[in-house]
């Protein structure tokens, strides 16, 4: 196992203190990313001591600590899996060959590109959510926010440190601009489009940690595969950190959905309690999981056959052999393409091109599970009401399905249905509005605001009121 160097003002298990060149110049960075923080990130709670995990090594069991620390204090690490020395290429055209620990010229823009769009959503996500600590519902949901927000920044680290070891000035140069672009910016924004949507309110942000953060789950898991060797290993790490937060995003919309049918079998009316109205619920799901899906890039696309190709990014789990094609040049995808009269019909493509395709039917598949739970706790309250997953075809902005119109259901429609429509498929002002208006700020400890039941447990095993 790699040793971790914790004394170092950059904790590693990297061998920071033998490379004195690629020290100084992430030290250079370390000001600019914590002016970042300091700026963009939940800037009015530095002073606060927070009870927060930091990550201190990569074995399996006790890779993390708990304890006190004022956010800007925080430890961001850089901590790559151990993996095995003689590590093989298990995918695409140079299959059996060995791992790459230093970037080939030929992928170089490629894996440029990737890790900078992996990278831009961290800092994006902390920008996104830097508000809503001044209307937390309890000191545990407050707690949980931070704990996010702090390992969104040392994902940043992580790919900022690929960035500088192995891709010379121009590296140096992309973590630079990642600290630039800020979400939703008129002028230089994220890269990815649902890193530019607001996050105004907690609803949003349980739905974007179960939703877009599981993106990440998937995205990682493919850049996992990797045979460059240190983006394997470096993604394969972020995985352990990212489970935390899409639980905190599922717990999150299941605590309110819980604590909404908790008022309807009491025979209160949630709108008039302060609650969420569970079709309310329902558009921002529909919002968030259709704005997730198209992290995914589009459906039929050769910069995924070329990340395949070239071993860049596999499908989920492509190690574990449960792919009968390792190289994806024998079979197809198909696909429902949408026809300029309305319709939708099926087309084959090379299952290289449907690699995009392929990752999210994955995400799509775990994503019913989230649902199906949720409906399993509401059906415990007698409630008849359950939350249905849009089709994968609407309200999509990236892909073969963008610039057409589908319902929910995922037929196609036209324009003028989708203008009546919408509005009961997608969060309206007024939906926005009311749930501003739900947002209380509680922070007596062990209490909740009204809209969402408390949490089986505290942190890391503590009681609830902690
Ligand atoms: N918005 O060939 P196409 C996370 C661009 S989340 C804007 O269809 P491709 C996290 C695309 O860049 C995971 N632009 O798709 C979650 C390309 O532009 P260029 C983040 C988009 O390239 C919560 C063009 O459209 N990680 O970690 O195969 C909190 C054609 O693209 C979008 C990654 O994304 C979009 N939605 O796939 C914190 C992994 N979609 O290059 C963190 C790295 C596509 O022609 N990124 N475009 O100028 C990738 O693997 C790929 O870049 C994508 C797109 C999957 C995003």
């Amino acid at each position: 196992m790699s040793t971790v160097d914790l004394e170092a003002k950059i904790p590693n298990n990297v061998g920071l203190r033998d490379n004195k060149r690629l020290t100084m110049a992430l030290e250079k960075w370390q000001p600019k990313f914590l002016d970042w923080w300091k700026g963009m990130g939940p800037t009015d709670f530095n002073e606060d001591q927070v009870y927060l995990r930091t990550a201190v090594g990569v074995g399996q069991g006790g890779w993390a600590h708990f304890d006190y620390v004022k956010m800007p204090d925080y430890r961001w690490g850089i901590f790559l899996a151990d993996g095995p020395e003689d590590r093989k290429i298990h995918f695409g055209d140079q299959l059996g060959e060995k791992a790459w620990q230093t970037v080939p010229g030929e992928f170089r823009n490629r894996l440029r590109r990737l890790i900078v769009t992996q990278g831009d959503t961290e800092p994006a996500s902390v920008e996104q959510q830097r508000m809503l600590g001044h209307c937390c519902p309890s000191l545990y949901d407050l707690r949980s926010l931070f704990q996010v927000n702090v390992e969104e920044g040392r994902h940043l680290w992580a790919m900022v440190y690929l960035l500088h070891t192995h891709f010379g000035a121009d590296g140096r140069e992309e973590a630079e601009a990642m600290l630039d672009r800020h979400s939703g910016d008129q002028d230089n924004p994220r890269i990815l489009e649902a890193f530019n949507y607001p996050i105004d309110n907690w609803l949003d942000f349980f739905c974007f940690t179960t939703f877009t953060d599981r993106d990440g789950k998937y995205q990682l898991a493919s850049l996992a595969e990797s045979s460059f060797d240190p983006l394997a290993r470096t993604t394969q790490f972020m995985l352990t950190e990212e489970a935390y937060h899409m639980q905190t995003g599922e717990n999150g919309v299941g605590r309110i959905a819980h604590r909404t049918a908790e008022l309807m079998k009491e025979g209160k009316d949630p709108a008039q309690e302060g609650a969420i109205p569970l079709p309310l619920m329902q558009r921002y799901i529909n919002h968030w999981f259709s704005a997730s899906m198209d992290l995914f890039g589009g459906e039929d696309s050769t910069n995924a056959a070329e990340s395949f190709a070239g071993g860049l990014k596999g499908r989920y789990r492509e190690g574990d052999g449960i792919y009968k094609d390792p190289k994806a040049l024998e079979q197809s995808y198909t696909h429902e393409l949408p026809t300029d009269d309305g319709k939708v019909e099926e087309k084959d493509i090379p299952l290289r091109r449907a690699m995009n395709a392929v990752l999210l039917d994955a995400y799509i598949a775990d994503c019913k599970r989230i649902v199906a739970r949720w409906n399993r706790d509401l059906k415990t309250h007698n409630c008849d009401f359950q939350f249905v997953l849009p089709d994968h075809k609407f309200n999509r902005h990236q892909g073969v399905y963008s610039g057409f119109r589908f319902s929910p259901a995922g037929e196609p429609i036209d324009e003028a249905a989708w203008t009546h429509h919408h509005g009961q498929w997608l969060p309206t002002q007024e939906d926005r509005d009311y749930v501003k208006s739900c947002m209380v700020r509680v922070t007596e400890p062990g209490k909740f605001a009204n809209y969402i039941a408390p949490p089986s447990k505290g942190p890391n095993d503590q009681p609830i009121d902690f």
